[in-house]
């Protein structure tokens, strides 16, 4: 584990190597975070793990290598409900990046407008009880209910053990649901094991669920070149081409003990989406239509 001198941890790698793919003009990284700098943003005092510092410089860095030409920035735990550092990242970005936001449900609507006009598109739940206390869901279902008007959306971060329990929570969401990670399936299963067969029906049962075909590092133990995932995410990606979103997760929290290089990442891509339409979708149009409405309405991407 790499840990410096305050036993902060670092989970990303300092020589990423180049990938063999290049994303398409306009490509969207759809999932990301940044961390701090703690000196200017704190972490929160229930975090669960403590980053070093990893800005909005690295993180545009990340983007120009690998050819990305935008960034959806999503609150991480650490920081808990204060957003400050992902507001900071979307103000300094020009435009190219925007955000999903966790908040206290207690939130009043004029602090939800201020997080609209400083580019936050949606709001996170998260069910890992490894990265938060708790998560009340009746709450959950009234701020879902309050960012109607605005047009944004709810990301959910859970595994698939607890997919039908959540069932009718996401049954009450009023609001496209957007799902980290396909909710962690077992992708060594394959693609009609019993996780992808759940989270199948899941996508089936409305029109308005979305997912983010992300995380190969964390989903496939067996690791590079993560066949197992190709193996169960491509079909996924075929069967929904309007509603899948992709993300490099970096930092790649808490990933400490096993550090991904983002090259092999980005690689998976073509690997998942295997025709410049799919990957069309799934890099600019999908991200798009989600956080740039406005701008896909007027024909620019
Ligand atoms: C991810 C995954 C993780 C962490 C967080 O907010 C977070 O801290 O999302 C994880 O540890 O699985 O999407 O970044």
């Amino acid at each position: 584990m790499s840990t410096d001198e305050n036993g902060r941890i670092r989970s990303w790698s300092l020589s990423p190597s180049d990938s063999a793919y290049v994303p398409p003009p306009g490509a969207v990284d759809a999932h990301c975070h940044v961390f701090g700098p703690q000196a200017e943003f704190p972490f929160s005092p229930k975090a669960k793990y403590l980053p070093q510092d990893a800005g909005h410089e690295q993180l545009f860095a990340l983007r120009d290598k690998y050819g990305f030409a935008r960034n959806v920035i999503v609150q991480a735990s650490c920081h808990g409900t204060d957003n400050a550092a992902t507001l900071d990242a979307i103000a300094k970005s020009g435009g190219r990046a925007r955000g999903v936001a966790v908040v206290d449900p207690a939130i009043s609507d004029a602090e939800l407008d201020a997080l609209h006009a400083g580019g936050i598109r949606g709001i996170r739940f998260n069910f890992l009880k490894r990265l938060v206390d708790d998560a009340p869901k009746d709450k959950f279902i009234q701020v879902a209910h309050r960012i109607q008007r605005l047009g944004w959306h709810i990301v959910v971060y859970f595994e698939a053990d607890i997919l039908e329990e959540l069932l009718p929570f996401f049954a009450a969401i009023p609001v496209p649901i957007v799902v980290d990670h396909m909710g962690r399936p077992d992708v060594s299963q394959g693609p009609d094991g019993a996780d992808m067969r759940a989270f199948r029906a899941f996508m089936d049962s409305r029109e308005d669920v979305w997912v983010k075909v992300t995380c190969p590092d964390r989903l496939d133990a067996k690791g590079v070149p993560y066949d197992d995932f190709v193996k169960s995410v491509r079909p996924l990606v075929e069967n929904y081409p309007d509603r899948v979103l992709w993300g490099t997760d970096w930092p790649h929290p808490t990933m400490e003990n096993n550090i991904p290089n983002d090259g092999p990442l980005i690689d998976v891509i073509p690997r998942i989406a295997v025709t410049a339409e799919l990957q069309q979708k799934l890099l600019i149009s999908n991200p798009m239509r989600l956080y740039w409405p406005d701008e896909q309405r007027e024909g620019r991407s």
